[in-house]
């Protein structure tokens, strides 16, 4: 008999501020694609949020792929786009059976079938076991009630079994490694890298009670076995050639003497591997002894929890803390040339302006080399959730990205939240362009001088600070713009908005389909990805609003590499003209010219960008002599020509 195939899919869903370093494993995904190979099915992973692709694409991939499972992975900011995802695969096949899992659909799992006719079941909980028994189970006709951490529809009764007690430990799990792309997977602070991530502990003991994963591991924590972990890093660097790796615990290291072993047996094995982590504070400062194994195990960067510079905030959140133990804890690190980062949750109900000027004081006397100023984002099943239910005044769950204010302080606005947020990205990035210059160290150096790079260009970060390359130079400090200059190299100026585009070419195609047919395909925003191919998302621009001044996101994909731009309609003449104009890497005009009558058209089309010279090197060049050629233009006049003509977006 033909084994069944389960396809994991990750949610095409982009916040935009981790994602600019690297492009990441869907850990979970491995995880449970290997247990359900174990169980004797078949898996295979769709990692659609590294692929940067849209809806179309991942139609595509479940035609082809024709599975009896779809499974996805969700936590809250994720949950819309993994339900349209499951929604989509029923539409494509009725028999699919779709399967969530993750944080907020094993706590929320009423709430998710609300939301859905589409969702079949739902793993609450740690996943490896319980996929492996609803596949059997589904597979065989089982009795579902018996699969424990499962939810499912009943009629219109949601039934959850009772919990799934978690696996006394998670040593040598079967993994899906060889499903992944391996080409997808860069950590882009260190150019021609291979990133992978590493799961060596699960849970926390701890109850900060904003926190979601204390809550999903139940206050628990399991630790691999040095010998486990260490050995998977070594599968990872011999079989697909990773050289850096994230630890995905949110807690590594509460068992000192695991954790040493872990560093022990990494120097030992010497693979050249880097190490990205998160820790707590006071572990750094009971290891300090030991900071140098750290240093010499490959730990290159390390993330403490800091979240708040105000004692009574860190006790009211039970973040067991004290702001001593944080200002000493990148102290050290510091001294032992590991980069650092922290983060400070702004935006509780009794918030200010004045306490937020005091917390960016304390975080610059902190000194950390990358700080985020997040919002906090009121998981509906954390500790803290009914106390700050009443200020929530938005409901939206892809907002719930720790950017977006969702909370309204007593005395502050949404709009304050977001401009504070937004100056104490620039003061502190400002204060922090200084110092890089001057950094000692050659490798830290360029670790965060092509780390601060990549910020700058991408949409996150223009949007907190404006944009560094043309366009909004208004909204960033004088001084930083010099700094930028500095950083950027001499070209920097070449890039600013040169509205006599230089450079060009122009296409002409003959379509048979009316004027206002080819005008309204062009024009429409939902059909950009289809007839400009390297396109993968266009956010934020509807189509009922299209004009002149309309402005819109864009991502492209360009040499496997996403560029994030913003873009504006320059011109909008119906059937007649229509002008673009985007802004990202360097400033690209794209015109579209309609002559014809009801029988056909002649489209005109025609790209005009600006060379940015030595700014974005080699790699810029290369986009503009490679992609923005007669390849590009002759593509997407056929592309239209197809689609007006034949009405079918898969042509
Ligand atoms: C790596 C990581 C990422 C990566 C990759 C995510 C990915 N594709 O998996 C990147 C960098 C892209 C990312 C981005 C973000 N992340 Co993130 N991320 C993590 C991190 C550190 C590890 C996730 C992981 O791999 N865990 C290891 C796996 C094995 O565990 P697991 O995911 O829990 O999976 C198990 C079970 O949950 C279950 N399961 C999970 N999924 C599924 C699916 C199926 C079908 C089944 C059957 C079972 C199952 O089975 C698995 C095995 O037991 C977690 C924190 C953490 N420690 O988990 C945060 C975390 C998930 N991220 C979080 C957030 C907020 C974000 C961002 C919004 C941050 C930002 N502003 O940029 C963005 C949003 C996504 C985006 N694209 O922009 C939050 C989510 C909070 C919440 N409750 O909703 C977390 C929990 C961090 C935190 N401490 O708050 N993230
Ligand atoms: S914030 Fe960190 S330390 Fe606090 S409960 Fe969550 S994982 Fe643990």
């Amino acid at each position: 008999m033909q084994k069944q195939k389960i396809l994991l899919i990750s949610p095409p869903f982009h916040a935009g501020v981790v994602e600019v370093a690297g492009s990441w494993i869907p850990l979970s995904l491995v995880y449970i694609a290997g247990a359900a190979r174990a169980a004797g099915f078949e898996a295979e992973i769709y990692d659609a949020m590294t692929k940067k692709v849209g809806y179309e694409e991942i139609k595509k991939k479940i035609e082809e792929s024709k599975p009896d499972y779809v499974g996805i992975s969700s936590f809250t900011c994720t949950v819309p786009d993994s339900i349209k995802v499951i929604e989509l695969a029923k539409s494509i096949n009725p028999e699919i059976i779709t399967i969530m899992g993750g944080v907020h659909p094993s706590f929320m799992y009423e709430e998710m079938y609300s939301l859905t006719d589409s969702l079949d079941y739902i793993v609450r909980g740690e996943g490896e076991i319980t996929i492996a028994e609803l596949l059997k189970a589904h597979a065989e006709n089982g009795p579902l009630a018996e699969v424990q951490g499962i939810a499912y529809k009943d009629g219109d009764k949601v039934i959850a079994t009772e919990p799934r007690p978690f696996m006394d430990s998670f040593d040598a799990q079967p993994m899906g490694w060889d499903l992944l792309d391996w080409e997808d997977y860069t950590y882009y602070i260190i150019p021609g890298s291979r990133l992978a991530s590493v799961c060596t502990s699960r849970g926390c003991e701890q109850e900060c009670t904003f926190c979601s994963q204390q809550k999903y591991w139940n206050r628990t924590w399991r630790g691999r076995s040095p010998e486990d972990v260490v050995g998977e890093m070594e599968h990872l660097n011999k079989t697909y050639g990773v050289d850096v790796i994230l630890f995905t615990d949110d807690y590594p290291s509460p068992d000192r003497a695991r954790w040493e072993g872990i560093l022990d047996l990494l120097i030992e094995k010497d693979m050249g591997i880097k190490v990205l982590m998160e820790t707590r504070a006071q572990d750094i400062i009971r290891d300090q002894d030991i900071l140098h194994k750290y240093k010499k195990a490959g730990v290159i960067h390390i993330y403490v929890g800091t979240e708040a510079t105000e004692q009574e905030c860190l006790d009211y959140i039970k973040k067991d803390l004290s702001i001593e133990e944080s200002r000493e804890a990148l102290r050290l690190l510091r001294e032992f040339g590991i980069v650092t980062e922290t983060s400070m949750i702004l935006g509780l109900p009794d918030e200010t302006k004045e306490n937020i000027t005091e917390t960016l004081r304390l975080v610059m006397e902190y000194n950390p080399d990358f700080g985020h100023f997040l919002a906090i984002a009121p998981w509906p099943y954390a500790d803290i959730y009914k106390e700050l239910e009443e200020y929530i005044v938005v409901k939206d769950y892809r907002k719930y990205n720790l950017i977006d204010p969702i909370i309204k302080p007593k005395a502050m606005t949404l709009e304050e939240i977001d401009y504070a947020i937004i100056h104490c990205y620039k003061t502190f990035y400002t204060k922090k362009f200084n110092e890089m210059m001057d950094e000692k160290d050659e490798f830290k150096k360029n670790y965060l001088i092509t780390s601060m790079k990549l910020m700058m260009t991408t949409s996150f970060i223009k949007k907190k600070m404006g944009s560094l390359t043309y366009g909004e130079n208004e909204q960033m400090p004088p001084e930083m713009k010099g700094l930028m200059h500095k950083l950027m190299g001499e070209g920097h100026s070449e890039i600013k908005p040169d509205k006599k585009l230089k450079s060009g070419i122009i296409r002409k195609i003959n379509i048979n389909a009316s004027i206002s047919r080819v005008f309204e395909y062009v024009t429409n925003p939902d059909n950009w990805i289809h007839y400009v191919t390297s396109l993968v998302d266009v956010r934020n621009v509807s189509t009922t609003t299209l004009a002149a001044g309309t402005k819109y996101e864009w991502t492209y994909r360009m040499l496997g590499i996403n560029l994030d731009g913003t873009g504006s309609i320059i011109e909008f003449e119906k059937d007649k003209k229509f002008v673009m104009e985007m802004e990202g890497a360097f400033p690209i005009r794209e015109t579209f010219a309609f002559q014809g009558d009801e029988q056909s058209t002649l489209l005109t089309f025609e790209i005009r960008y600006n060379v940015p010279g030595k700014v974005l090197g080699v790699i810029a060049d290369k986009l503009i002599i490679e992609k923005l050629n007669v390849t590009e233009a002759v593509a997407v006049l056929n592309k239209v020509k197809d689609i007006c003509e034949t009405g079918n977006q898969d042509v």
